[in-house]
């Protein structure tokens, strides 16, 4: 295993790599180009520039998260071989600059969805806020707003405010687009893109969908064990494979996700680790990454990953915001709470790790 932090980059995150250096373990930085859209070109040297400057602090560039999918793509329509040929040729950038794993998501118009980024927990934190009956009740437009002005113009990767001015034109697009469709639609993508990383040998990792249900009438197609399956045998190779996001499929009680990390483990290349709170009601809180905290069994499932011998990348997914730190950190992405998230994930796997030294003994 390989602890990751995710950064959003130079200039960009008032959590710098020197902040990061002191969090026990962590070896690697998850990073993206967060000024790009979907379907922009990376430079090479922008590229460069970020690398470097992550392995002068000593670290790998190894994730990035994500390279977005533009909409063409997923709508499957006469313009997506342009936006392909885009993404391949990134896909050689990075693998030229050392890129190992790519992550992404194939969501349609909407990246993760919550009703509320800073609602309080009974500590006096806050954390992201998921209202089932209000997502039900209210239209696309009307959540956009509430996400980015709960945000207070802070950016935040998925909510890209470009794409968000041509919601209604999105979803005219994308009316036609079923399940089926999607998947036939990530096939065409995945067929094209997956031999160019074979031999370039950078791994896709696609991210589930976050609620793991279909929201506003879109469907949403990596959200549980069967659809992951299908997902995998599109194309299979070890190229195509997952980020195990357990906050993402975490709000579904219905997904046994150590269960889920021991029959797809070898196809996993990132690990997002994250703890939920599911109420009666559907809505869900996210939680620290405390097993007893959540609906979400970390302890077990950083158990799995041990057990499995897991060689990929592992970060904490979200955290709360702690002692005021909203007021400047992302949502979800503060310091305290994800640095204690390692340090838990630390803990167990680091007395597994001693068990095992003292049965072989
Ligand atoms: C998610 C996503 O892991 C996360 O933070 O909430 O924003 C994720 O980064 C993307 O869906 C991956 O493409
Ligand atoms: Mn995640």
């Amino acid at each position: 295993m390989q602890m990751t932090w995710r950064w959003y980059g130079i200039n960009n995150d008032d959590i710098t790599l020197d902040h990061i250096r002191q969090i026990p373990g962590v070896t690697g930085i998850v990073w993206s180009l967060h000024d790009k859209v979907a379907g922009e070109v990376w430079e090479e040297d922008r590229i460069k520039e970020t690398m470097d400057h992550i392995r002068s602090k000593g670290f790998n560039g190894d994730v990035v998260e994500s390279v977005n999918i533009h909409d063409d793509i997923k709508l499957g329509n006469e313009n997506r071989d342009k936006h392909i040929d885009i993404y391949i040729d990134t896909i050689r950038k990075l693998a030229k600059a050392g890129v190992k794993v790519i992550c992404y998501n194939f969501m349609p118009v909407f990246d993760w969805t919550r009703t509320n980024l800073y609602q309080e927990l009974e500590d006096g934190s806050n954390a992201l806020y998921y209202e089932k009956k209000l997502v039900e009740g209210i239209n696309p437009k009307a959540i956009a707003d509430l996400i980015l002005g709960g945000a207070g113009g802070k950016t935040m990767p998925g909510w890209e405010p470009e794409r968000l001015g041509k919601l209604e034109e999105l979803f005219e697009c994308y009316k036609d687009v079923d399940e089926d469709t999607l998947f036939e639609n990530l096939r065409y993508f995945l067929e094209r893109i997956i031999p160019v990383c074979e031999e370039v040998d950078v791994k896709m990792a696609i991210h589930p969908d976050d609620p793991p249900w279909p929201i506003f009438g879109l469907p949403r197609i990596i959200r549980s064990r069967d659809h992951i399956r299908r997902f995998l045998d599109l194309v299979d190779s070890p190229y195509n494979g997952l980020t195990l996001c357990t906050g993402s499929l975490g709000p579904n009680k219905a997904n046994d996700i150590p269960a889920i990390i021991r029959e797809f483990g070898d196809r996993i290349h990132f690990a997002h680790i994250r703890n939920v709170r599911i109420y009666e009601n559907g809505d869900f809180i996210e939680v620290s990454h405390r097993a007893k905290d959540g609906n979400v069994d970390t302890v077990e499932v950083v158990k799995v990953y041990h057990e499995m011998g897991f060689k990929g990348y592992i970060r904490p997914d979200h955290g709360r915001h702690l002692w005021g730190e909203e007021k400047n950190c992302r949502p979800g992405y503060g310091l305290y709470d994800r640095a204690m998230g390692i340090m838990y994930m630390l803990g167990v796997w680091d007395l597994l790790d001693k068990q095992k030294e003292e049965e072989q003994r």
